[in-house]
This record gives structure tokens, C-alpha cells and sequence, in this order.
């Protein structure tokens, strides 16, 4: 049994929804694909890289799985898919129906053209550094030598980030969910 921290991002409406309700459902899936043990509030945030598109929603859970990395990158991308997600036809950075990115499996160091672990913008990223923290402040993070608590510091002293970039949303339907 692996340990996964997988990051929920989405800007776009789906089927299920808006972009709240999408990862409600999305996060649903995953449990078909191992235990979520623990998920992060909904957090609203800034887009970055992009700037010119809705705000996203953004979350992080803890999946444990038996899945290996390359098998779980092949069903969360069917995941992605199911809830419309099209990259054929998109913008690098650019809005999305659902986004599902491997942050972390246990400590697995993997250099591929089609998939980094650790996830190589983990450190500059506070859309999933402050999830993160949430539910792993002292997680090391593989090859860094840094725990999340540290990173997320580090990211703060680095940056006049705008006091909305990373908002706390409340979510009944999140929270019920996760009590399930
Ligand atoms: N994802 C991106 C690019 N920019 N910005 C925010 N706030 N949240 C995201 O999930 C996000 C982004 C590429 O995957
Ligand atoms: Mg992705
Ligand atoms: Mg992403």
C-alpha cells in the first residue's frame, strides 16, 4: 500500500457542477481507486501562471492506494476526462473542467517526460503548499529535504502574495462528504 497526496484544481463547470461540487464528486472517484484517509478544506485561489480566467477551487487529499504511480496517473487522467477535461483543446495553465495532479508517493523520485514526482512546482505554488499543510505540516518532501511547513514558510518570505490569492472556502457538501 502506497501513499499518495494527490492535488484537486478546477476553474470550469462540469456536469457535476460548478467547480465546488466537481471535486465533491471527483474526490467520490477517487475512493474507487484507493481510501482517502484525509482531504484538505476547499480552498478558493488565484490562477496563476495565467491570469486572465476564473478563480479556481483547489483542495488536497491523501489517497492510499495499491496502485502503482503509472497506474494512477492513467486513472486519474480518465477521471479528468469523465468530468469533460479536454487537452487536446486548451490552454497550457489555462481554465479547466478538473484538474488531478500527483503531488507526492511516499518517497518516489521519478523523472519522466509524462510524470515528476515530487511534482516539480510543489515549492512555488501556495494553491497547494497551504492544502497541503492542512493535512501533512511535517510530510518531508522526497529530494528537497524540507518539510511542507518549511516550503510553505519559505514561499511566504518569497512573496508579497495578495492577502485573497489562497481563500478557506466553507463547503457543506465538501465536509459531508468527507464524513461519510
Ligand atoms: N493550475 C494550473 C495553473 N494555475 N492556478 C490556481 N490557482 N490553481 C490551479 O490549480 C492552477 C493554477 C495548472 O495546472
Ligand atoms: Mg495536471
Ligand atoms: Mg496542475
Amino acid at each position: 500500500m502506497r501513499t499518495a497526496y494527490i492535488a484537486l484544481g478546477a476553474n470550469l463547470p462540469s456536469w457535476a457542477g460548478p467547480p465546488a461540487a466537481t471535486l465533491c464528486a471527483a474526490a467520490k472517484r477517487l475512493e474507487e481507486i484507493g481510501q482517502l484517509t484525509a482531504r484538505s478544506s476547499l480552498f478558493s485561489t488565484e490562477p496563476v501562471g495565467f491570469a486572465d480566467q476564473p478563480r479556481f477551487v483547489n483542495a488536497v487529499v491523501t489517497l492510499k492506494t495499491d496502485l502503482d504511480p503509472h497506474t494512477l496517473l492513467k486513472e486519474l487522467l480518465a477521471i479528468e476526462r469523465a468530468f469533460g477535461r479536454d487537452r487536446l483543446n486548451e490552454i497550457q495553465n489555462g481554465p479547466r473542467s478538473l484538474d488531478l495532479d500527483i503531488l507526492l508517493m511516499d518517497d518516489l523520485e521519478i523523472h519522466e517526460a509524462g510524470l515528476e514526482l515530487p511534482h516539480p512546482r510543489l515549492s512555488e505554488r501556495a494553491f497547494v503548499l497551504v492544502p497541503l499543510h492542512e493535512i501533512a505540516p511535517d510530510l518531508r518532501i522526497a529530494g528537497r529535504g524540507k518539510t511542507v511547513a518549511e516550503l510553505l514558510q519559505a514561499l511566504h518570505q518569497s512573496q508579497t502574495g495578495e492577502a485573497n490569492a489562497v481563500v478557506r472556502m466553507e463547503s457543506d457538501q465538501w465536509r459531508a462528504a468527507a464524513q461519510s
